[in-house]
């Protein structure tokens, strides 16, 4: 019998789709499928998810991350601002220091998990996952009444990810940022333009984030990165499931949503200090605290074929066949050798070694176990 599902015939490529202005390297270093993000495309893989994952762990990677987009508040109120849209407390944040931070509604969802960085003592970037935080916080330092400017620059990050990227970079821009620490940025120079460069990236294998400030500047500063790569075996790559999953690094939209909260996400751990100044979901935060989240998203090793990440979530049950969460990220890991799945289940069945199933679409339930620890 012909099967019924077609596929899917594609995306056409209008205005509205932003370009980047890495784009052109993007495509001619054979990106394969690509992906929306904050209006801009973001390559999903280059060889296979496999391929580019095993590169990533030895070499290094260049990454047009450009859809990482930047909100920019500045103005007497900007710390007032950033600290009430976060549990975070930002009055401890340097300047040169980023900080993942979770902004929260007032009922306690999660509208994006950015990274903050504070590039002088009233001015900060939040450098966004997807969704439309820029408008968000508009409306809130207008509706408040803050002295701030809110607005999205003309800055598109470049990753330099993988094990020699501190090689790559020390040859390029000198031996001084072998020392910067993870989470600190500093500012430096390359290709005629001049940039934040901070210890940080979507990726368990380390390196570095450039926040390009000119678009014109895209072209020559990738040549010039990949020029010197060469002898390192650079590739072009992009965020990878399998790394990303394996480091337990959540991916907003998928893993987490505005109906998420930080506590069933593990979220909190990143607000665990009292701050003094006021944040618009304290209350929210406190009452969910008090219940209990009701679930958990967990890490799953799940047997069997190898599998990948579905654009539907599949069911997870328990024991009994009781319906208990969905999965919301999926790859299979060599390195742990199972399938690795981010999933969402019910708090009673969320401690580490629970046996549960997970509905992969096939004809028998896949075997599961809880193994949260493999993101310690
Ligand atoms: N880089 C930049 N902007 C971004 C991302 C990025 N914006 C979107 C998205 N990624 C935001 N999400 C994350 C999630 C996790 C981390 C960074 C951005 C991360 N987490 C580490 C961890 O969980 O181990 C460390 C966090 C910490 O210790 O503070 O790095 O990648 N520019």
């Amino acid at each position: 019998m012909e099967s019924r599902k077609k596929r899917h015939p594609g995306l056409v490529l209008s205005r509205r789709l932003r370009q980047t202005p890495f784009e052109s390297r993007v495509i001619e270093q054979g990106a394969k499928a690509f992906t929306i993000y904050n209006q801009m495309p973001l390559a999903s893989y280059f060889r296979s998810l496999k391929e580019d994952y095993d590169h990533l762990c030895e070499h290094v990677q260049i990454w047009d991350v450009s859809c990482e987009r930047q909100v920019e508040i500045v103005g007497p109120d900007a710390l007032a601002l950033t600290e009430l849209i976060t549990p975070r407390d930002i009055s401890r944040c340097d300047i040169g220091q980023c900080m993942y931070a979770p902004l929260v509604d007032e009922n306690g969802g999660i509208v994006n998990d950015p990274i903050i960085l504070r590039l002088e003592q009233d001015r900060f970037w939040l450098s966004i996952a997807d969704s439309g935080v820029m408008l968000w916080v508009k409306g809130i330092a207008y509706g408040r009444g803050f002295d701030v400017e809110v607005f999205e620059p003309d800055v598109s990050p470049l990753a330099i990810q993988g094990p020699r990227s501190d090689d790559l970079m020390a040859e390029l821009l000198g031996e001084h940022v072998r020392d910067i620490p993870f989470f600190r940025f500093i500012r430096s120079r390359l290709a005629e333009t001049s940039f934040y460069i901070a210890r940080s990236g979507w990726s368990g294998q380390g390196g570095f984030e450039i926040y390009l400030e000119e678009f014109s500047k895209g072209e020559g500063l990738w040549d010039c990165i990949w020029d010197a790569g060469q002898k390192y075996s650079i590739r072009a790559g992009c965020p990878n499931l399998i790394d990303r999953i394996e480091k337990g690094l959540l991916s907003y939209g998928s893993d987490m949503r505005l109906e998420s909260n930080p506590y069933e996400c593990g979220l909190d751990r990143f607000f665990g200090e009292t701050k003094q100044a006021e944040c618009m979901s304290s209350d929210a935060l406190a009452a969910i605290w008090a219940r209990g989240p009701s679930t958990r998203l967990v890490c799953l090793a799940v047997e069997g074929e190898p599998l990948t990440s579905p654009r539907n979530t599949c069911p997870v049950l328990d024991e009994a066949g009781r319906r208990r969460g969905y999965v919301t990220s999926l790859a299979h890991s060599t390195r742990f050798g199972a399938n690795l799945a981010i999933a969402t289940v019910d708090a009673e069945v969320s401690a580490d070694g629970q046996t549960l199933s997970v509905d992969t679409g096939g004809p028998v339930l896949s075997r599961a176990v809880v193994k949260s620890s493999f993101w310690k």
